[in-house]
């Protein structure tokens, strides 16, 4: 058995609870970090890819920024493509100079892992976090079993930052926790490729045949996304199929067709929104996909999780050092007002991006789509909203 006391456990080693590690850790509090899966797992999964604007600034404001600013690819504009038609939105020219920036999720987890390794911090990799206790009490245990040992880590304060369905929510009462949900009736097959993109911007387009992304990592790695029906498998989706659909999808007349290569990781995500409230529940604090999800069409999921953490870490600090509980208390209605911001944008994305078998809603989706691209007042909010909506 491994027996642990520190200030804060952190469940969840994802971009949440490992920069809230990090900031704290700069704040000299002490703090335990637990993850389920094994280092390579956790830094090999790849999921998101845009950067705020704000965020990414954070993150070189606190020392993370280093490869993100020399990697990344920073984009001035998007692609609104449908009715076979491309519309570019000028994010920076509407949003005073603002840009975001494409870096992939497990980079910035490989980061921050590197950082707290770097300078003789410890990760619990591979121990899984079963129960959480005393969130009500004076101390907070938390009990997990990794390879070989039990642990069981005493603590002031427990961050779940374990992700969607995670132990940190099914800890709690489901009476003292409010879920508001909504799943769509799609879903995102995606795929990493090992081909140069053929476009320079991200390609969001609407086809009569669904749903189509285009994004990228690198000069040479390409990202793409094909809205599916939710009942779809991987086996369904053969590399000639996809590429022939990506192809349909994202091809207009004046665009060259989408560049081919080997497919190095794919998978099949289900659309939903979530909200569960409050965010905290007396020693436990939630933050990020523990506690929120947006459906992937804003990219918003990411940098709200991160977004979170801005506030929980200074909330933390405030208390742990100064006792003063101010912020703490705080805590979660500050991040809902964005949270719902954010659940807003990515509803109205994913809702006008994806055809529908209604015939009417097909209607209202090219609408909003010939608004946002045709009228300033529109794109400039979709513009806002998609740069730097944690900074609003
Ligand atoms: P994570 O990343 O899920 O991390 C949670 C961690 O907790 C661990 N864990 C446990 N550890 C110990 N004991 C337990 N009992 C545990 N239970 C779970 C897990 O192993 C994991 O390591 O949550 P976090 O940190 O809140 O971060 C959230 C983001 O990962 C997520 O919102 C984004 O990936 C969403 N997302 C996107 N967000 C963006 O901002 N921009 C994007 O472009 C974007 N694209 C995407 C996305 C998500 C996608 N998928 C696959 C859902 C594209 C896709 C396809
Ligand atoms: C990605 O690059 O993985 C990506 C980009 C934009 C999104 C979602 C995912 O909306």
């Amino acid at each position: 058995m491994k027996d642990l006391r520190t200030q804060v456990a952190i469940v969840g080693a994802g971009p949440a609870g490992l920069l809230l590690g990090h900031l704290l850790r700069q704040h000299g509090v002490d703090n335990v970090i637990v993850e389920r899966r094994s280092r390579e797992y956790v830094e090999q999964r790849v999921r998101a890819g845009v950067i705020e604007f704000g965020i990414a600034n954070f993150l070189e404001e606190v020392g993370v920024g280093q490869r993100l600013r020399r990697e990344g690819l920073t984009h001035h504009g998007v692609e609104l493509r449908f009715d076979h038609q491309t519309h570019r939105v000028a994010l920076s020219d509407l949003t005073e100079g603002k840009t975001i920036t494409v870096y992939g999720q497990q980079e910035l987890v490989k980061d921050l892992i590197a950082l707290r390794l770097g300078d003789g911090g410890e990760i619990l990799f591979d121990v899984e976090v079963s129960e959480l206790d005393g969130l009500s009490g004076p101390q907070a245990v938390v009990r997990g079993k990794g390879l070989e040992d039990e642990v069981r880590i005493e603590c002031d304060y427990v961050a779940g930052c374990d992700g969607s369905f995670g132990v940190a929510t099914r800890s709690v009462p489901a009476s003292a926790l409010r879920r508001h949900e909504r799943t769509y009736p799609f879903s995102w097959l995606g795929i990493l490729a090992q081909a140069a993109p053929t476009t320079e911007e991200l390609i969001y387009a609407r086809h009569e045949r669904g749903f189509a992304l285009y994004s990228m990592r690198s000069p040479s790695v390409s990202r793409l996304y094909l809205g599916v029906p939710p009942t779809d498998t991987l086996e369904m989706w053969s590399d000639d199929r996809i590429w022939e659909e990506l192809n349909v999808r994202l091809t207009t007349e004046e665009s060259p067709k989408v560049n081919e290569g080997p497919i190095m990781e794919r998978s099949i995500t289900a659309m939903r929104s979530v909200v569960i409230e409050p965010m905290r529940c007396g020693r436990l604090l939630l933050a990020g996909d523990a506690s929120h999800i947006v459906p992937p069409t804003g990219a918003k999921g990411m940098n709200l999780a991160l977004g979170d953490i801005r506030v929980l870490a200074s909330a933390l600090v405030a208390q742990l050092l100064e006792g003063d509980e101010r912020l703490l208390d705080a805590y979660s209605a500050t991040c809902l007002e964005r949270v719902w911001r954010a659940e807003e944008f990515s509803n109205y994305m994913t809702q006008m991006l994806h055809p529908s078998d209604d015939d009417f809603e097909n209607g209202v989706q090219r609408a909003r789509l010939r608004q946002a691209v045709t009228t300033r007042e529109a794109a400039t909010v979709l513009a806002r909203n998609y740069c730097d909506l944690n900074g609003l």
